[in-house]
């Protein structure tokens, strides 16, 4: 059995995940409202791995019985003034998600919830992955500043692009 505090907080991070999974989603509206139809399609998938972020702790939380609610989600439109900046905004988003998921795993641990605490590992792990993509992305677009010919092909391959030489 769960314990409260517990469940208020894991209640707390799925409806965080849901709110990030919006967040992702007006990006891609606004890369897609600029012609940046590859990060627009790269961020969208992005909004379905969080949802399915926040699909595991509703598992989790229905494997243990607990009753939940999902708030109302508001996410305004993203502005923003270059694609340098979305990404930006998603790296800061990544690393607040590290810091909320850390917070949990201490809690879990100062409540001897082991359970609760190998659950979390997978999120530590996919953290560190997240946080290591968005960083990627957010560096190559800083590096070739606003040149549009390399603006695109990041655009492309936001995974892959290596500025050539
Ligand atoms: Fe992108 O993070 Fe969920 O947890």
């Amino acid at each position: 059995m769960l314990q409260d505090k517990i469940k208020e907080l894991l209640t707390e991070q799925l409806n965080l995940e849901f709110s990030s999974a919006n967040l992702y989603l007006q990006m891609s509206a606004w890369c897609c409202r600029q012609g940046f139809d590859g990060a627009a399609s790269f961020l969208k998938a992005h909004f379905q791995e969080e949802i399915q972020h926040m699909q595991r702790l509703v598992d989790y939380l229905n494997d243990h019985d607990v009753s939940f609610t999902i708030k109302d989600i508001t996410v305004a439109p993203v502005e923003s003034k270059s694609l340098a900046e979305i990404f930006e905004q998603a790296y800061q988003h990544e690393c607040c998600n590290t810091k909320k998921i850390n917070e949990l795993v201490w809690i879990a641990m100062d409540l001897k919830d082991a359970s609760t605490f190998h659950f979390l590992q997978w999120y530590v792990a996919e953290q560190r992955e997240e946080e290591k993509l968005f960083k990627s992305i957010r560096d190559k677009l800083k590096l070739i500043g606003e040149s549009n010919l390399d603006l695109l092909q990041v655009d492309q391959n936001p995974k892959t692009y290596v500025k050539p030489s």
